[in-house]
């Protein structure tokens, strides 16, 4: 818009405008209290200000009107806060069903993304116009956080789980991506570019960049190399849990509780596979901490979400 003033940082997002309002709203009403309080404090000490012809003055002993007042009021303002952040904050937090999926892993210090075809890039980030895109985020080492200050869009990235965040980017051009935690002495060097371009040129630069594996292509691969597949058959008398259409759905464990297969349980059941076991089922699945990498670990995890279940055969 110009050459203005730039106290914000660009609007390239869909909520960037709405986070910006909400900002905006919070720094109002700070303000106009912050003034009231100013202008009170310093009326009252003019108009009480020591001198000899005040005498004693008279004592207030309280004003039910007065606190309630002062009670509710602040009170409405606070809910107005509260329901508008609570309303925006779950739309940041909940992608919209097809969403381009994006894989982020953190490490000291730099950032490996890979798209949902497959191709990689480090601190560098291509995504098409007026698409909204997930991004699965995870970290090699300690924890970092990835922000996009242009898209409004900063979430922590923490080793041993999954985070995740989405954004549809509306402005063609390079928008910063930041560290936003302290992760040590290149934490400042710990920054990259998102390239938002049209589908025609984002089509483009994919086919540039061919050669990629996609992150489920190269879990299947890891799955045969790991031999996970000598356990984990689609037979019934396999001996591992089976596999096949358990994403999303509710495991039964041999403790009698039930967990939900999302994208950490099966992290954990990875790595750790006797934190819970699968009811009906012996703890002899190795663990595979300190053997793969957190990226492995991702394509293993998108691998396994491919994996549909048969439709039931008739007995
Ligand atoms: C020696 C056999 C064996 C091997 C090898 C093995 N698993 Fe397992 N796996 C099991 C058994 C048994 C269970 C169920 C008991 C448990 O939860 O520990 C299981 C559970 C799982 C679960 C949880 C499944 C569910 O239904 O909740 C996942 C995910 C998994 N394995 C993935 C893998 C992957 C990926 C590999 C290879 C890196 C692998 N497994 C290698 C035997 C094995
Ligand atoms: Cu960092």
């Amino acid at each position: 818009m110009g050459n203005q003033l730039n106290l914000f940082p660009e609007n390239a997002s869909t909520f960037a405008s709405q986070v910006d309002y909400i900002y905006l709203y919070l720094l109002l009403v700070c303000a106009v209290f912050a003034l009231g309080v100013v202008v009170a404090i310093v009326y009252f000490s003019i108009k009480y200000r020591r001198n000899p012809t005040h005498t004693a003055i008279q004592q207030v002993e309280g004003n039910m009107m007065l606190e309630i007042t002062w009670s509710v009021v602040p009170l409405l303002i606070m809910l107005t806060m509260f329901g508008w952040g609570a309303w925006l904050y779950m739309r940041m937090v909940t992608p919209p069903k097809g969403a381009l999926d994006y894989y982020v892993v953190g490490k000291q210090w730099m950032w490996k993304l890979q798209h949902p075809t497959g191709q990689r890039e480090i601190n560098e980030l291509h995504v098409p116009i007026n698409q909204p895109v997930r991004l699965t985020l995870t970290s090699e080492d300690v924890i970092h956080d990835f922000f996009v200050p242009d898209f409004r869009m900063k979430r922590d990235v923490v080793p041993g789980r999954y985070t995740e965040c989405w954004f549809e980017a509306t402005k063609i051009g390079s928008y910063r991506i930041e560290c936003a935690q302290y992760c040590g002495t290149k934490h400042s060097q710990m920054i990259g570019l998102v390239h938002v371009m049209s589908q025609a040129d984002y089509d483009k630069w994919l086919s540039g960049n061919l050669g990629a594996e996609t992150a489920d292509a190269a879990g299947k691969k890891l799955f045969e190399g790991n031999r996970c597949d000598t356990c984990h058959k689609d037979a019934p008398d396999a001996r591992g849990a089976p596999l096949w259409g358990v994403y999303g759905t509710q495991v039964a464990l041999r403790d009698g509780s039930t967990v939900l297969a999302d994208d950490d349980y099966l992290r954990e059941s990875i790595l750790h596979s006797t934190a819970k076991v699968v009811a009906g089922f012996e703890p002899i699945m190795p663990l595979y901490d300190g053997q793969l990498t957190e990226e492995q670990v991702l394509q293993l995890v998108a691998y396994i979400k491919t994996l549909k279940a048969k439709p039931k055969e008739t007995q």
